[in-house]
């Protein structure tokens, strides 16, 4: 059977760059793009858009139907930051849009079901170092009780009603072409656009707020990895530790400043370094090196040097 593929939240900053990755790969109408608002231009010209609304079940059903659609990623969420400000609405949206691509997939009407975690799902009492994958959890976030939670329905789906989905636990993402919003990780990728605009950035993180990060390509080619994977070596169907690299925000100025020597960094922390403090700060990903032969490319002065090159296109500097 031919594979066509639905990206729900195409406009976020994980989903444009997947949509376009896998336009490259399964062809560029076999490829729907959807969100509740438009995507990036480059989504919007290349293949398919729908307008879904997540929490619409009936609608994402709909056009499900329409292209005959075989595997759904689902990246919509409300970020760490957005739902300790909204956490009823956070709850909803994360959790009921989950139920929806599940309920699909166990009806039959979808084979194949990406939903992602995060480092959200762990919390304070987990061990911080090397993180493993099965350890203390408990979560002090509505976004990381949400997806702790939602890992165990993919985890129930699948063994329940042989539902094939997989899941990676996201570290912070940085990235240049589409911006990320409501994030703990966030200001990873906001300082690269301030030490091209002004030359300086003040970190609502503090110094030695040490956090597990990935470059962009990376977390497309593991998404894309897991997703490709024989069945039978998807042995975790909660959620994979994912590692690329972890640092802190005066790391980053480190690496920033071999490219922009007078680059100055501040801290002024906020309601998020609370939220900071409870995550992992080296994440232990030996089972999905070990499962499906994932290996991280970059690392932080490769990662600086791409943001910078393209950012400064980017904002024809
Ligand atoms: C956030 O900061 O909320 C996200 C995440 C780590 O899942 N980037």
């Amino acid at each position: 059977m031919k594979d066509v593929i639905l990206v729900l939240g195409a406009s976020g900053q994980i989903g444009t760059e997947l949509v376009l990755n896998l336009r490259q790969t399964y062809g560029d109408s076999n490829v729907i793009a959807s969100d509740i608002k438009d995507a990036h231009p480059d989504v919007m010209a290349s293949g398919p858009f729908e307008s879904i609304n997540v929490m619409d079940g009936n609608r994402i059903a709909e056009v499900v139907d329409k292209y005959k659609v075989t595997q759904v990623y689902h990246l919509v969420a409300m970020l760490s930051a957005t739902a300790e400000r909204m956490p009823e609405k956070g709850w909803a949206l994360n959790m009921e849009s989950l139920f929806h691509v599940l309920n699909l997939a166990k009806d039959g009407k979808i084979q194949k079901v990406y939903w992602p975690s995060s480092i959200a799902c762990f919390g304070p009492n987990t061990p911080k170092q090397n993180t493993p994958q099965h350890t203390i959890m408990e979560p002090s976030t509505v976004y990381g009780i949400s997806k702790q939670a939602g890992e165990q329905w993919c985890n129930y789906y699948h063994h329940k009603y042989g539902v094939d989905v997989r899941s990676i636990r996201y570290p912070g993402i940085i990235s240049w072409k589409s911006e990320p919003g409501g994030g703990t990780t966030d200001y990873a990728v906001e300082i690269y656009y301030e030490a091209l605009r002004k030359g300086e950035y003040t970190s609502f993180l503090d110094k030695g707020t040490m956090l597990p990060m990935m470059y962009m390509p990376d977390a497309i080619r593991a998404t894309i990895g897991l997703m490709d994977a024989e069945a039978e070596k998807v042995k975790v169907r909660t959620s994979y530790n994912l590692a690329g690299i972890s640092f802190a925000p005066e790391h980053v100025a480190e690496s920033i400043q071999k490219f922009i020597p007078d680059f100055k960094l501040d801290f002024e922390p906020d309601f998020r370094q609370q939220i900071a403090n409870s995550w992992p700060q080296i994440i232990d990903d030996t089972a999905a090196r070990t499962d499906w032969g994932w290996a991280h490319e970059y690392d932080l002065d490769k990662m600086t040097e791409d943001m910078l090159k393209n950012l400064k296109v980017k904002l024809g500097l």
